[in-house]
């Protein structure tokens, strides 16, 4: 049997930053290779440069490096997204696309893709949104994540390719930043609140929105991805529940620490896309088929937050 050797595309992001690392920490610097749009300084394994919708690229190193698993990040977030909603579509379906038939001709053995509360909107149960509730996304980026759910359930069908999905929260982390999303209020917040400055919040102060602690969505995305294979029964994409709360109990929670933070609400067109989405989702597929189960809650998040951020800015 091969070594298992892993790219992961759009490593240089907010997810892709720390999981990249993770998957070294537990595979070793020659199992992981990164690859991103931009370079990555002092990177401890081989880091290429590549544009995920670059399909000959994507082939280069797939036989260069003898990849056995793609980790697929790269892609344009929602909020960002609503810029420019062609070329949303064409980056994240296009690298997608390229990905998924390049990894089927390459006989892969895994593949994962990330995909997002985004792809529920409209008239559904906002609060534990059933995992088989009908997609009605609100933007590019969520209409680009239901067909990709689409596109990852045809090829496991069609081709036998072992595609796994989660439908991530907004995902909080110390280690990184993350840009152009809609759920970006919940990790920049902290950075002000530790710096001791006032935090204008795009959101509405009663948004509640579904969000994840990174060790939790780490965790998460490694555990469907070494789950047994029979054990994996949906192949479009899972529900993921950790954390559910609104921007005003992020600020009283702050308060326990810095008792004088301050926030302002200035909902902008985030506020829509927010809107859209669900309160909290059903995750229990996830929860019977690879025992998934979250370990951090809000005051579990602000706490660790604060204490890294901290040492951050000292
Ligand atoms: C975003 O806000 O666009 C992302 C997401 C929920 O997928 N964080």
């Amino acid at each position: 049997m091969s070594k298992q050797k892993i790219l992961v595309t759009g490593a240089n992001g907010q997810l892709g930053t720390v999981l990249s690392k993770a998957l070294i920490e537990r595979y070793g610097n020659d199992s992981v290779i990164t690859s991103d749009l931009r370079d990555k300084a002092n990177s401890p394994n081989v880091h290429e440069i590549l544009d995920a919708t670059d399909t000959a690229g994507l082939k280069r190193i797939i036989t260069t490096h003898g990849i056995t698993e793609i980790y697929h990040l790269a892609a344009v977030l929602s909020a960002k997204g609503e810029e420019d909603p062609i070329r949303t579509w064409e980056i994240n379906l296009k690298s997608l696309l390229s990905v998924l038939s390049v990894a089927a001709e390459h006989m892969l053995n895994k593949v994962f893709f990330p995909s997002s509360i985004a792809v529920y909107g409209g008239d559904i149960r906002k609060w534990d949104t059933p995992q088989d509730a009908p997609l009605n996304p609100s933007t590019v980026y969520g209409i680009s994540k239901a067909a990709g759910e689409n596109w990852a359930n045809y090829y496991f069908t069609k081709y036998g390719l072992d595609v796994r999905s989660l439908r991530y929260p907004g995902i909080i982390g110390h280690e990184s930043l993350p840009g152009g999303g809609t759920t970006d209020y919940a990790v920049d917040i902290f950075h002000k609140a530790v710096q001791g400055q006032k935090f204008d919040c795009y959101l509405h102060e009663d948004a509640t929105l579904p969000m994840i602690y990174m060790d939790d969505a780490i965790r998460a995305t490694i555990e469907l991805m070494e789950a047994p294979k029979n054990c994996i029964s949906i192949r479009t994409s899972y529900n993921l529940q950790a954390a559910s709360f609104r921007p005003k109990d992020v600020a009283k929670a702050i308060r326990k620490f810095y008792p004088d933070f301050q926030i302002d609400y200035k909902p902008d067109f985030r506020q829509d896309i927010a809107a859209s989405w669900p309160y909290s989702l059903d995750d229990s597929k996830a929860r019977e088929d690879w025992k998934w189960r979250p370990q951090f809650q809000l005051k579990d998040i602000v706490a660790e937050m604060i204490s890294e951020l901290s040492k951050q800015y000292t």
